[in-house]
C-alpha cells in the first residue's frame, strides 16, 4: 500500500487527489494537511489544471481530525485553535477560491472536518452508502471548517441546528433531497460520474467559471445592489477571456467551442 497520506494523480486537465490513510477513514494528520496545501498550491499553479477532483481510499472519505494526532491534544496551550488557524482554515479559504471547479466524490462517511471540507468543493457528488456526521458534538467541539457558516445556508436554520446539536449521520440521499449536496449516486458509479464532471470541466471555460464561483461566493454577504454592481466587473472581466471570444465565435458557426481555459489573451 502506499504510505503517502494523499495520492496525485494528473489526468488530462484535471488532478485527483485522494486522502490516503484508510486505515483511519482517511482522517487528518498535520502531515496530511501539509502534503495537502502543497498538491493544492501545485494544481492552483498549473495553467493546464482546469479541475479538481477529491476522494478518499477505503471504505471512507474523511473522519476530520485524527484524534491520535499532535494537533488534537486538548491542554494548556489552545492548540486547537492553532489547528484551525494554520491547516483547516486555510484548506476551506484555498477550495473555495481554486480558479476551477472543485469536485468532492464523497465515497463514504465523511465526519466532523472531513464533513464540512466535502461541503466546501464547488460540487459534491456522494455514493449512496456514504453519510454525513457534524461529529463535533460528540467530543465537545464546534463545528468548525466553515459548517456553521454553511450547513444553514444549504438547508436552513432548523435542519442546521439539528444536525450540529445532535451529531445524527445524514445519509446521502436524504443530503440530496435537503440541498445539502449535488447528488447522490450508486456506489459503483461515484467515481464515473465524478471523473466525467472534471473531464467535461477539463474543457470548459475556467476563466468563466472561476468568476462565477467568486460571484456566487460573494453574494451571502452582499445586498442585490451590491451584487448587481459585482456582475457587471465580473462579466466585463469574463468578457475579455478568449473563451468568451471562442464561444460566441463557436454559436455563430454552429460548431462546438474549444475552450482553452487561458486565463489572459
Ligand atoms: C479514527 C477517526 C478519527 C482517528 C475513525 N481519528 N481515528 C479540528 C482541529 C483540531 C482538533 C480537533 O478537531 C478538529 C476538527 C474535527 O474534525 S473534530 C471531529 C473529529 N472526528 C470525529 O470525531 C469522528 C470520529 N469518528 C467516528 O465518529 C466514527 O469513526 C465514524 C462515524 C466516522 C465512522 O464510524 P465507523 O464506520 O463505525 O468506523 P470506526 O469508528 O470503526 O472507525 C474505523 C477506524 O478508524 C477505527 O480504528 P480501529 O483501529 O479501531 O479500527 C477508528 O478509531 C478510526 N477512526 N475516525 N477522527
Amino acid at each position: 500500500m502506499d504510505e503517502s497520506p494523499i495520492l496525485v494523480d494528473r489526468r488530462a486537465g484535471y488532478r485527483a487527489i485522494t486522502l490516503n490513510r484508510p486505515e483511519r477513514l482517511n482522517a487528518f494528520t498535520e502531515a496530511m494537511h501539509k502534503a495537502l496545501r502543497d498538491a493544492l498550491a501545485e494544481a492552483e499553479n498549473d495553467g493546464d489544471c482546469r479541475a479538481l477532483l477529491l476522494t478518499g481510499a477505503g471504505r471512507g472519505f474523511c473522519a476530520g481530525q485524527d484524534l491520535h494526532d499532535r494537533l488534537s491534544k486538548a491542554g494548556e496551550t489552545p492548540v486547537l485553535g492553532g489547528a484551525l488557524q494554520a491547516y483547516y482554515n486555510p484548506l476551506v479559504r484555498k477550495l473555495r477560491s481554486l480558479p476551477f471547479p472543485v469536485v468532492a466524490a464523497v465515497n463514504g462517511v465523511a465526519a466532523g472536518a472531513g464533513a464540512n471540507i466535502a461541503l466546501a468543493c464547488d460540487i459534491v457528488l456522494a455514493a449512496r452508502s456514504a453519510s454525513f456526521v457534524q461529529a463535533f458534538a460528540k467530543i465537545g467541539l464546534v463545528p468548525d471548517s466553515g459548517g456553521t457558516w454553511i450547513l444553514p445556508r444549504l438547508v436552513g436554520s432548523a435542519r442546521a441546528r439539528a444536525l450540529a446539536l445532535t451529531a445524527e449521520p445524514l445519509p446521502a440521499e436524504k443530503a440530496e433531497a435537503w440541498g445539502l449536496i449535488w447528488k447522490a449516486v450508486d456506489d459503483g458509479a461515484l467515481m464515473a460520474e465524478a471523473e466525467k464532471l472534471c473531464a467535461h470541466f477539463a474543457r470548459a471555460p475556467t476563466v468563466g467559471l472561476a468568476l462565477t464561483k467568486h460571484a456566487l461566493d460573494q453574494s451571502w454577504g452582499n445586498d442585490l445592489e451590491a451584487q448587481l454592481e459585482l456582475e457587471r466587473e465580473l462579466q466585463h472581466e469574463a468578457s475579455l477571456s478568449p473563451d468568451y471570444a471562442e464561444g460566441v465565435r463557436a454559436f455563430m458557426e454552429k460548431r462546438a467551442p474549444l475552450f482553452s481555459g487561458r486565463r489572459s489573451r
